[in-house]
């Protein structure tokens, strides 16, 4: 006997994510039509600071409560419309559930219902489906494919939108290239984190954390950031470039002066008392300096979200040496992802599920950059929660990388928790 597994009831309310702010939190709950269990689901989402301009629609309230961050409006419409609609549907169907959603929504952005009010619940149904069938959810989600723990991109030192220090460039960010397994990778990691710290009390700079848990101390530019980082690999006793490279989240459509063409550099500028900027061409050199420089792997988001252009320039002068980020260039949508592949423009997609607002459609957003050799990394959101679905994803999808922060705070080192857990339920047992 086929098992389904009607939904009984969905309900959602407004919580807080890691930054103070509102955010929907979603629960399902479904029948197992075989056994007559009954079980919940339960999920929340998460929410950017440097947000792209052509992400699915996030609803805030605009009201007076939360600075007008309130989502009781995307509440609402959950334990209505979309609650009107999937009762009784069978929550093992997931493309259908999204579907659903997506149909109830009736938008290309999801502005009528919210990106997260869909996602929400989407994420919910997901997780009561694998736990009525008693399945853990990556599994659940990727059958038996499920082989593949990610690399962790680790955030170890903030900047941009992400702290109030002076460093322009978004995220710095540590991968283990040799370690044998994930736990082993996470350790590395969380070693040349502890040193970085003690690097930075020594020179007596700041050791206070930004939105994502890496250092926020202020420095002249990112060439002093990655010295600094390269200091503490050496220090942890590893190899920079060999055991451990470095990947950067320009977020660069955060320093675009479109008006003047060009990308400004506000704490770059306050630290050497003159006005820097650069424009497309410069910004390349400049990577591409850093790259030989550095042991860099990875640039995410190196130029703004609508410059395909000098994407494509970057990705002829860069793409052999460096993976290629497209974060508010894709925003996890597939028709922007085939425009870059079509243009070759970026070699690799970052996904993060509210940007496009159903799992089914993250879904393939992934499948699209496999087909096409891009890589994929699995990500979170600089505004987070204790939910760490993003873990089971990664390993659902064999993801290869996963960006989520530094081994600190709750709402990042929840993920690296789960994922040690599946580490150990895979291979260890
Ligand atoms: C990014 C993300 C996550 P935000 O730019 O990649 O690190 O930041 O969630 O603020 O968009
Ligand atoms: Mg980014």
């Amino acid at each position: 006997m086929n098992v389904s597994l009607p939904i009984k009831n969905i309900h959602a309310r407004e919580i807080l994510d890691s930054r103070g702010n509102p955010t929907l939190e979603a629960e399902v709950v479904v029948e197992n039509s075989v056994t007559g269990e009954m079980a919940c689901g339960r999920a929340s989402v998460p929410s950017g600071a440097s947000t792209g301009q052509f992400e699915a629609v996030e609803l805030r309230d605009g009201e007076v409560r939360y600075f007008g961050l309130g989502v009781r409006k995307a509440v609402a419409n959950v334990n209505t419309k979309i609650r009107d609609v999937l009762l009784k549907q069978d929550a093992s169907c997931q493309r259908r559930i999204d579907e659903l959603i997506l149909g109830c929504d009736g938008t290309q952005n999801k502005e009528n219902l919210g990106a997260n009010a869909c996602l929400g619940v989407s994420m919910a149904v997901a997780r009561a489906a694998a736990e009525a069938l008693h399945m853990p959810l990556y599994q659940y989600l990727g059958g038996i494919h499920t082989v593949e723990l990610p690399i962790p991109m680790m955030n170890i030192l903030n900047g941009g939108k992400h702290a109030d220090n002076t460093v322009d460039l978004q995220e710095f960010m540590i991968a283990p290239m040799q370690a044998e397994n994930f736990t082993e990778g996470l350790r590395v990691c969380a070693e040349v984190y502890h040193n970085l710290k003690g690097i930075c009390k020594e020179k007596g700079l700041s050791t206070g954390v930004g939105d994502e848990g890496g250092f926020a101390p202020n420095l002249p530019d990112a060439e002093a950031v990655l010295s600094l980082i390269v200091e503490a690999v050496q220090k942890s006793g590893f190899t920079p470039g060999h055991d451990i490279k470095i990947a950067i989240d320009a977020a660069a459509s955060e320093l675009y002066d479109k008006k003047a063409g060009r990308y400004f550099f506000p704490g770059e500028s306050k630290m050497k008392g003159q006005q820097i900027y650069r424009d497309t061409e410069e910004m390349i050199s400049y990577y591409e300096k850093l790259a030989g420089q550095f042991p860099l792997f990875s640039l995410e988001d190196g130029l703004d979200e609508e410059d395909w252009d000098g994407w494509q320039k970057l990705t002829r002068r860069l793409g052999e040496r460096l993976q290629l980020v497209g974060d508010d260039l894709f925003v996890t949508n597939v028709k922007r992802l085939s425009a870059g592949i079509k243009l070759h423009a970026g070699n690799a997609i970052l996904v993060k599920v509210n940007q496009i607002g159903t799992l089914t459609e993250a879904f393939a957003a992934v499948r699209l950059a496999k087909e096409n050799g891009f890589k994929t990394i699995i990500s979170h959101r600089s505004g987070e929660t204790e939910d760490a679905m993003i873990a089971d994803i990664a390993v659902a999808v064999n993801a290869g990388q996963i960006k989520t922060g530094a081994p600190c705070r709750t709402d990042r080192v929840a993920k690296y928790n789960r994922l040690l857990r599946i580490e150990e339920e895979l291979y260890q047992r």
